[in-house]
């Protein structure tokens, strides 16, 4: 039997600034519709961010995820996973208050405080139509995505409460560490569902070696207790989905982390990027999972017991 491979479809995220792209999800309905297609592409789990729908801002209030959730829920079978990390300018507290209220069957956690560059995307971007783009960018010379112990604890036992289980956001060698240090105090419980980030400024590069080695230590922390996703930054994004499809992992695409699709040319949809990915899965001699198959592997609570 084929290997079954989860596709995850980041649809608008908190990295990327509306006037970089006009394909970028904004509104509850492009977000919506960017999150079905996703789906319909083949895309087990969505990720999901709400934004101001007047101006892109990030926003993290459980009103602004209300419309899209719903929609997304009543048009496709999909596992849906709600933001824990928001953007790097928020309180953990405001953070985590959508997976809180809302109850999803994933929620992401991320691993460990760090710098989070997104400055260098300047030297591409610099006009923008809303006046928050500039400053959120270029502060992030000087900004800390904070996650300290304390945070992370607190993210798990709010949720964890709620049966929701974690896609554990792992940006360099330590997170992995930080996450046995968890596992070890029985705070995480196995299947763990470990998405390594490579090529963010601030956390591990993108070069093969260094997804070889974010592999092996994966492998030795947890042996067979985890299912292992990969996302690429950027131009990264399909070469390290095809080395990490070939080694044994799950991969995450979309626009929350790339807005390509190939060299110099935007993605027009998520759903774009999802087959691209499906089809280095399927060339590979893979199978994509479904929804379903995604909900065996990570041993998920159900889409029937979610809070919205
Ligand atoms: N964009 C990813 C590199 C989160 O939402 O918790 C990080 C991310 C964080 O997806
Ligand atoms: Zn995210």
């Amino acid at each position: 039997m084929a290997r079954k491979v989860i596709i995850t479809c980041a649809v608008t995220g908190a990295i990327h600034t509306p006037s970089m792209s006009p394909h970028l999800p904004i509104t509850p309905e492009e977000i919506a519709e960017a999150a079905i297609g996703a789906a319909e592409a083949g895309a087990a789990i969505v990720h999901l961010h709400a934004r101001d729908p007047q101006n892109g801002k990030p926003n993290q209030s459980p009103e602004a995820f209300a419309p899209f959730l719903q929609v997304i829920k009543q048009r496709s079978n999909c596992v849906i996973n709600i933001t824990t990390g928001g953007a790097p300018t928020m309180l953990v507290e405001e953070r985590v208050r959508p997976a809180a209220h809302y109850k999803p069957e994933v929620a992401s956690l991320n691993m460990g405080s760090m710098n989070f560059g997104l400055y260098p995307m300047l030297h591409r971007f610099n006009e923008f139509k809303y006046d928050w783009e500039l400053p959120y960018l270029e502060g992030s010379r000087d900004r800390i995505f904070r996650n300290t112990f304390t945070d992370i604890e607190y993210i798990l036992t709010t949720c964890s409460e709620n049966g929701t289980r974690f896609e554990i956001e792992c940006y360099d060698i330590g997170h992995l560490y930080t996450l046995a240090h968890f596992v070890d105090r029985g705070i995480i419980k196995p299947p763990l569902f470990v998405q390594s980030v490579f090529g963010l400024l601030g956390g591990i590069g993108p070069h093969p070696e260094d997804v070889a080695h974010m592999k092996r230590t994966a492998d030795r922390l947890f042996g067979d207790n985890y299912q292992w996703s990969v996302l690429g930054a950027g131009k990264n994004q399909l070469a390290i989905a095809a080395q990490a499809a070939s080694m044994g992992g799950n991969v995450r695409v979309g626009l929350e982390d790339s807005l390509w699709i190939g060299p110099g040319k935007l993605a027009e949809s998520n759903a774009q990027q999802v087959k691209l990915a499906r089809q280095i899965i399927e060339g590979l001699g893979l199978e994509i999972a479904t929804a379903d198959d995604a909900r065996a592997m990570l041993t998920l609570k159900g889409g029937d017991r979610v809070n919205f």
